[in-house]
This record gives C-alpha cells, sequence and structure tokens, in this order.
C-alpha cells in the first residue's frame, strides 16, 4: 500500500471527494488508525451514504486489502489486530443504523465463532444485520466449544444456531457441533445457519448444515425463509 497522504501533512479527510475518502479509508484501515477510520465512516454518512455501502465499499472492502497482504506475509498479526480494531471502530458508528428495525423481533438465534478460532468480525457483523432485520441476537462469543453452544440452546431455545469459522482448521469443528446435536436428538429441533470465508455450499451441506451463508446478507435472507419454511411446515 501506498501512501496517499505524506503523514506529517495536515489534511482534512471532510475535503476528499467520495473516491478519494475510501482510497484514504482503506489506507488508514490498513495503517490501523483506528480514529480516522471512525471518523471518514461519519463523513460518508453525513453525505447521505448508507450505511450498508459505508460498510461495503469503506470497511468490508478495505479489509480485504489487509486479508490480500496478511496471507502474502506482507502483514502481520499485531498489524492485522490494529487493522480489525479500526474496522470495529467504524462498524460501532454503523451499528444502531444497522440494527434499526421497528418490527417485532421474527425469530432467536444463537451465534458463536468455533472452538480454536477468535475471528469475530463477520459474526459480529451477521448478528447486527440480523437485528436489524428483527431478529433478537444472542452473540456467545469466540472460542466455543460444543458444550457451551448447547447450554446456550438449552437457556435460549432459539429458532437458530449460527457459527462461524474462518480458518480451515477450525471448519471441520462446525461438524462436531451438529453430529453432537444428532447424537442428542436435538438436531430436528433447530436450524443450522454455517458462515466464514474459507467454506461453501457444499461444505455446509456435507456436515449436515441447512445453510451455509456467503455473507450476512445472504444470513439475513435465509434465516426469514428458513424460519417462514418451519413454520408453514
Ligand atoms: Co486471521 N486468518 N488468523 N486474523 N484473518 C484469515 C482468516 C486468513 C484467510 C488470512 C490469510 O492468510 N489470507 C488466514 C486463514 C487461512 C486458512 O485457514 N485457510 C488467517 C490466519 C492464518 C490466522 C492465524 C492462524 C494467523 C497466525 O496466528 N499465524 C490466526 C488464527 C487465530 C485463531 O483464530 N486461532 C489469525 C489471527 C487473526 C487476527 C487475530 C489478527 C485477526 C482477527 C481479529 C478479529 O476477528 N477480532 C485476523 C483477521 C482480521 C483476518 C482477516 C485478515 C480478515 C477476517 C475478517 O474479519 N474479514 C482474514 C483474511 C480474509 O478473510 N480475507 C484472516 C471481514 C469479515 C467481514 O468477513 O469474516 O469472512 P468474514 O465474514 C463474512 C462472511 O464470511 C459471512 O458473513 C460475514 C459478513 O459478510 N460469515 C457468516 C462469517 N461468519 C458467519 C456466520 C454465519 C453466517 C455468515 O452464521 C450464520
Amino acid at each position: 500500500m501506498t501512501e496517499q497522504y505524506n503523514e506529517d501533512e495536515d489534511f482534512d479527510l471532510n475535503e476528499l471527494p467520495d473516491d478519494e475518502l475510501i482510497e484514504q479509508m482503506h489506507d488508514d484501515l490498513y495503517n490501523g488508525l483506528r480514529e480516522e477510520v471512525v471518523e471518514g465512516t461519519e463523513i460518508l454518512l453525513a453525505r447521505s451514504w448508507s450505511a450498508d455501502r459505508v460498510l461495503d465499499e469503506a470497511l468490508v472492502g478495505g479489509m480485504a486489502i489487509v486479508g490480500v497482504d496478511f496471507r502474502d506475509g506482507i502483514l502481520f498479526v499485531p498489524e492485522v489486530l490494529l487493522a480489525a480494531n479500526s474496522m470495529k471502530g467504524g462498524m460501532e458508528v454503523l451499528r444502531p443504523l444497522l440494527a434499526q428495525s421497528g418490527s417485532e423481533t421474527i425469530g432467536k438465534i444463537v451465534i458463536g465463532t468455533v472452538k480454536g478460532d477468535i475471528h469475530d468480525i463477520g459474526k459480529n457483523l451477521v448478528s447486527m444485520m440480523m437485528e436489524g432485520a428483527g431478529f433478537e441476537v444472542v452473540d456467545i462469543g469466540i472460542n466455543i466449544p460444543v458444550e457451551t453452544y448447547l447450554e446456550a440452546l438449552e437457556t435460549h431455545k432459539p429458532d437458530i444456531l449460527g457459527m462461524s469459522a474462518l480458518l480451515t482448521t477450525t471448519m471441520p469443528y462446525m461438524k462436531v457441533v451438529i453430529d453432537t446435536l444428532v447424537e442428542k436428538g436435538l438436531r430436528d429441533d433447530i436450524i443450522v445457519m454455517v458462515g466464514g470465508a474459507p467454506l461453501n455450499e457444499e461444505f455446509g451441506r456435507a456436515i449436515g448444515a441447512d445453510a451455509y451463508c456467503r455473507d450476512a446478507g445472504v444470513a439475513v435472507d435465509m434465516a426469514k425463509e428458513l424460519i417462514a419454511q418451519r413454520r408453514a411446515s
């Protein structure tokens, strides 16, 4: 990534046209500059950008660049943590907008990232979008073992169990959870939806999930569809 502006140079994000502001926000996210990412997010909203568009173009777009350089060994964990923290700053600004919903609760989801995996940005985004669509969301966090999923299902009695995994080494754990539900005779009581960058449809089917969700928007649509199907049957 090249610096678009000299770091010492004092400039006002507000003065940048939209396309340059987006590029600058990608740089700021890459460089872990949370305050600047938050400010850029606020500026775009003030320019009447929708929360969805800010999320996709400025934040998710920026994190994709970070992902490529992380993969290629250009960025390392501490830098990626700072980038993630900046992304979360922007997401906090968007949260009330994404979670704005006048509608009645249309269903309940318990969601968590599987054991061995601490990635939570995607899961948090899914939670926000589901809330926004009128779901009650119980986020049980990261690194979740099967016992904790089971306890949460017992306590909260949700319609849906959502699991997230970002690592090829942790995605098989989703099958451990689903197999345990089957063993305990609980599988038919709940809709299971899975997601995370390394997953795909085929994997979702192979482990016995009801749906693989490519992104948070798909998760919302799938959740509505599967709940409607279940209630109709
Ligand atoms: Co990690 N990491 N990371 N990392 N990290 C990846 C996943 C990786 C692809 C990077 C790379 O090499 N390009 C790679 C995995 C390779 C693989 O397994 N094939 C990787 C690695 C290797 C690692 C470590 C092993 C690195 C190390 O220590 N050497 C380590 C593992 C730690 C662990 O979990 N045990 C590690 C650590 C970290 C950080 C802590 C530094 C940080 C996480 C911070 C945090 O989450 N709080 C981090 C980050 C940020 C990433 C990348 C760069 C970005 C992930 C992200 O937040 N994306 C990531 C690269 C990448 O994915 N391109 C990478 C943005 C987010 C909005 O997208 O999470 O895909 P995503 O979520 C989407 C969809 O997938 C879907 O909807 C979301 C929103 O649209 N979705 C769901 C997700 N979950 C869902 C659940 C659902 C439905 C939909 O349920 C219903």
